[in-house]
């Protein structure tokens, strides 16, 4: 049998395929429901302005209860619960749009949001039974009740299959017994309901433990420590958790008994996409308020708006902001296509939204200058708001590892049933013959985006070629290094980066091709300007990457690292 392209976009780009189909045309919107996320988007802007008070939230550090009320009774809290368990059913993308105003609006209460609907009650929405559903969702809707989401511990951050918390079956097999601690809980401090993962397996050393995901009311006997005093995002609540015996029936089993790790891992590729979403809302704020500023705000009498070097910086975060609303809408349109598996797509959509919101907020924060400094403005508030989202829900560098490994894992296991094919030379013809057709392929780069509008040629070119580069580099560095490149931290950045970059260029010349037909070449200038720019940019990153494959100084930039650890002299010691 030949060797299967799973069904995503971005892992069949590791094999060199462009399986183009799964992004044209660039999704829309269902249709049933554009007026009711229409309707839900005005009531949000109206009731924030009205009602919201972002640098209060921030100098309080707390959303007044009463907010939080009028949040409820907007349905802000079952935005993605189907409407037969009394949310409103919205669709991944019409969930991405909703998130989108609400991060511009206020961080805190984005994050409120997000950490109980994109991942504290979603592992409810993936895997629960009907029983649980029937019995937590209503409530959980209406924001009766509120969710978290808890997975972190003192020792289990990135690493997060190193869980201590323990689940025991009880003797008589009717309840499981928890006992352990959690850290960095969001909407610890009030939520009824926790997602709880917690070890079913002994703590062997060396061993992969089994996890169990766990649903737990606070009723059940969970405590919670004092809220954390954070950089940003002040208005929401952040704390530990502590299960000492805390008695949960076996029916709050979420999933299989000793499958909670894939539990976790399905809900946060779903999380990584809100958090994309909100990263956008705070970008697209930020451009509003730094065009504002460049035509208000004069020098050398001009406004600063006519300098180059303004000029560079607006012109830069529109391009990178247009390729991060297109990649996030573009996969928030693959999960509404029931493509199940998205988890190198929103794992990108997490990187990328976090650092070009990171980049907008900086460069925004620049151009309003002394300003952007002050407390009186809205800059700095957003500049802390916006820090934590390169750290949480997988920080920047584990997922650019995980999306570098995960990328390769295809290839690799090609690569290791093709050299099986070589020791039986007869059996493995069909599948050496196939190997040979798609090596080919990517490395004479016949694959073609044919669906990419003609104007579009040069950065449809551009996308064809570093699509061949990913393939062969990902197949010289597996042949190369074998199952070390597990280890080889620099070298997986180096394939994120392009996986990332090739993510942003196909999402932006789909939705631009997609401009194009509706609106004609001058009716889409706009995008096809955009697309321009953030390909450009992006074309010298890829060759970049390409051309530090081979010429590097990894190994000294590791010796001295490693020096520096134990080195006393470290960092300078000139006298
Ligand atoms: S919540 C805490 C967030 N924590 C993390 O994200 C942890 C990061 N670590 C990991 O993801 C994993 O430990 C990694 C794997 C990836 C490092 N989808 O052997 P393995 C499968 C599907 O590689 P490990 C928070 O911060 C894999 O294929 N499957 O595992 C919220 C394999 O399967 P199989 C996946 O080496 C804060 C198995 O798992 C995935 O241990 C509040 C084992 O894999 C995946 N993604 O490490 C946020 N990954 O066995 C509110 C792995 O079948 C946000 N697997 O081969 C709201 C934002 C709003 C915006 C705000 C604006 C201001």
């Amino acid at each position: 049998m030949p060797p299967m392209i799973e069904q995503s976009f971005m892992k069949a780009l590791f094999h060199g395929v462009i399986a183009e189909d799964m992004i044209f045309p660039y999704p829309e919107l269902p249709s049933d429901d554009r007026e009711n996320t229409a309707m839900i988007l005005d009531s949000v802007r109206r009731y924030f302005a009205a009602n919201v008070d972002a640098a209060k939230i921030d100098r309080e550090h707390a959303i007044p209860p009463e907010v939080m009320d009028g949040l409820k009774s907007l349905g802000l809290f079952g935005l993605q619960i189907p409407t037969d368990h009394d949310g409103i059913g919205l669709s991944a993308s019409a969930y991405a749009r909703v998130m989108q105003e609400v991060g511009g609006l206020d961080g805190s209460i984005a994050v409120t949001l997000g950490a109980h609907q994109s991942i504290g009650l979603k592992g409810i929405l993936l895997f629960g039974t009907p029983e649980q559903k029937r019995k937590y969702l209503p409530k959980l809707a209406t924001g009766e009740w509120t969710a978290a989401f808890a997975l972190t511990e003192p020792s289990a951050g990135s690493d997060a299959a190193a869980i201590k918390t323990r689940a025991e079956l009880s003797a008589d097999g009717s309840h499981y017994v928890l006992n352990g601690a959690k850290i960095w809980i969001t909407n610890g401090g009030f939520a009824d309901v926790f997602t709880v993962f917690a070890r079913t397996s002994s703590m062997e050393e060396g061993a992969k433990p089994k996890i169990t995901a766990f649903i737990v009311e606070r009723g059940m006997g969970v405590k919670n420590g004092p809220n954390e005093h954070k950089l940003g995002i002040r208005g929401s609540s952040t704390t530990e958790l502590f299960f000492d015996d805390v008695k949960v029936p076996k029916e709050n089993v979420l999933g299989e008994v000793g499958r909670g790790f894939k539990v976790a891992m399905e809900v946060l590729n779903s999380g990584r996409l809100g958090l994309a979403s909100g990263s956008l809302g705070m970008c697209e704020v930020l451009l509003k308020l730094a065009l504002e500023r460049v035509n208000e705000r004069r020098a050398f009498g001009r406004a600063i708006g006519e300098f180059g070097l303004i000029k560079d910086k607006v012109s830069a975060m529109l391009a990178q902001t247009y390729a991060l609303e297109s990649m996030t809408y573009l996969t928030a349109g693959i999960v509404d296509g029931k493509v199940s598996d998205y988890s190198l797509e929103s794992a990108i959509c997490k990187v990328f939204g976090s650092e070009t919101l990171w980049y907008v907020v900086n460069d925004t924060l620049q151009i309003a200058a002394g300003i952007g400094y002050m407390q009186d403005y809205p800059y700095e508030r957003m500049m802390r708001d916006a820090r934590i989202n390169l750290i949480f829900e997988g920080t920047n560098e584990i997922l650019r590892c995980f999306i570098a490994l995960s990328g390769m894992q295809g290839p690799g296991k090609a690569l290791s049933d093709v050299v099986k094919a070589m020791r039986e030379p007869i059996k493995g013809f069909g599948l050496l013959s196939d190997f040979a057709v798609r090596k080919a392929r990517s490395v004479l780069g016949r694959e073609r985006l044919t669906r990419a509008h003609p104007l579009l040629s040069r950065e449809a070119v551009i996308f064809e070629e570093f699509t061949g580069e990913l393939a062969s580099n990902t197949e010289l560095v597996l042949r190369k290094h074998g199952k070390e490149i597990a280890e080889m931290q620099f070298t997986q950045k180096r394939i994120a980066e392009m996986s990332i970059d090739l993510f942003a260029i196909a999402s932006c010349i789909a939705r631009t091709t997609r401009a194009i037909e509706r609106r004609g070449e001058e009716g889409a200038r706009r995008e096809i300007d955009l697309t321009s720019i953030f390909t450009t940019a992006a074309q010298k990153r890829l060759r970049q990457n390409v051309h530090d494959f081979s010429r590097n100084d990894d190994e000294l930039r590791k010796a001295v690292a490693s020096r520096a650890y134990t080195d006393r002299a470290y960092p300078f010691d000139i006298v």
